[in-house]
């Protein structure tokens, strides 16, 4: 037995030497060391040996069995090393192809609106300031004159925040994700700076989803704050605003409107782009982003005498007018837009964004 063995090792040997590439080695390997190769073959004879016969016989094929694998071993990393740097040596690099452009992003279409409509009314002297987006109940809606039961202040309209189940309380009330950005106002007066020219970019938050309606947008808020303003001083801001904004032709209107923190109150539309102020599309069906020709963009008026008073202020020597409009619906009625459906903003395809 440990003749053959030896005579096995050397047949072995020999025949890897021969080898020159991977498969055939892999060939070889599976031709004497598989499970049915001459090795293992060889080595069923073992059981017919008598007890010391067996364990010498036994002892020694261990060491053929390292001395050829060793060989096997070495081989295989040559080889492999041999092929890597034949592969290497085939690859052509063309130094002259151009390169992969990587894609470069850019602004949301929300980023830039804001940033226009900041621009525009930083030329009128409004300075941009951020209030909270979460901000408690008595900045969202008490110091704003909201009753107590007012529907704005239930659950089905505005998201409170929950503490372990129960809607956290402190002495403002309890915590709220901002409805409005008008939860700046009282804040703004707070900081006893007068004049105030406020704009207040945000986040705001309410339980709603349509064409027109999302449960996470953007409101700007300008609240002026000084002697002798008048509902002319609104009308004024509108205009340059709108005529900046939405160009000399785009028409709007003022509508008598009802907020608790202002009186006189008005709603703001414009001229719908969409159906460029029809109601219609050309399909012939109702334009269901603003359904009349005109869409809301905003709420204004002027400062309640309650909301001056929650502030600190004297309303018999200030008075002044605030306003807060939606950013996405703003932005939606801007010419050649023409996005029918405030949900698209936010659903990130690519298709979409890359547009603007
Ligand atoms: C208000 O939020 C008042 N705080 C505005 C205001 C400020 C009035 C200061 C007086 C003085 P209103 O609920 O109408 O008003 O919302 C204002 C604008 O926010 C809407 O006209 C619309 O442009 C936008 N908006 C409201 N809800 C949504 C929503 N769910 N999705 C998108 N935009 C919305």
């Amino acid at each position: 037995m440990k003749n053959e063995l030896k005579n096995l090792r050397a047949e072995i040997l020999e025949a890897i030497e021969g080898v020159s590439d991977l498969s055939g080695l892999e060939d070889l390997r599976v031709k004497y060391l598989g499970r049915k190769g001459t090795l293992p073959n060889l080595l069923k004879g073992l059981k017919g040996l008598a007890d010391d016969a067996r364990k010498e016989a036994g002892a020694f094929a261990n060491e053929v069995k390292l001395s050829v694998d060793e060989a096997f071993s070495a081989l295989q990393i040559d080889l492999e090393a041999k092929s890597r740097a034949e592969a290497f040596a085939e690859a052509h690099i063309d130094i002259t192809r151009p390169g992969i452009t990587p894609d470069i992003g850019h602004l949301h279409l929300t980023t830039q609106a804001i940033e226009e409509i900041k621009t525009i009314f930083s030329r009128l002297g409004f300075v941009q300031v951020r209030h909270p987006e979460i901000d408690w109940d008595h900045y969202a809606f008490g110091a704003l004159n909201f009753p107590e039961d007012h529907p704005a202040r239930d659950d089905w309209e505005t998201f409170f925040i929950d503490d372990a189940g129960k809607a956290a309380e402190g002495e403002n009330g309890k915590i709220v994700l901002t409805p409005h950005t008008s939860n700046g106002q009282v804040r703004e007066m707070e900081r006893s700076e007068l004049p105030i020219r406020m704009m207040n970019i945000n986040k705001t938050y309410r339980r709603q989803v349509s064409a027109r309606h999302l449960p996470m947008f953007h409101q700007f808020e300008g609240l002026l704050i000084d002697k002798d303003v008048s509902i002319a001083d609104l009308l004024g801001t509108f205009d340059f605003f709108v005529k900046q904004f939405f160009g000399p032709e785009r028409k709007t209107r003022l509508r008598p409107h009802h907020f608790r923190f202002t009186e006189p109150s008005f709603e703001l539309d414009v001229s719908c782009d969409v159906c460029a102020g029809t109601g219609m599309r050309e399909n012939g069906l109702k334009c269901k982003l603003c359904k009349v020709g005109w869409l809301e963009l905003g709420g204004a008026g002027m400062v309640h005498p309650n909301v001056l008073r929650a502030g600190g202020i004297d309303p018999d020597v200030y008075s002044g007018f605030a306003f807060g409009w939606g950013v996405e619906r703003t932005m939606m009625m801007k010419g050649g837009i023409n996005i029918p459906d405030i949900r698209v903003m936010y659903q990130n395809d690519m298709r979409f964004l890359e547009q603007f």
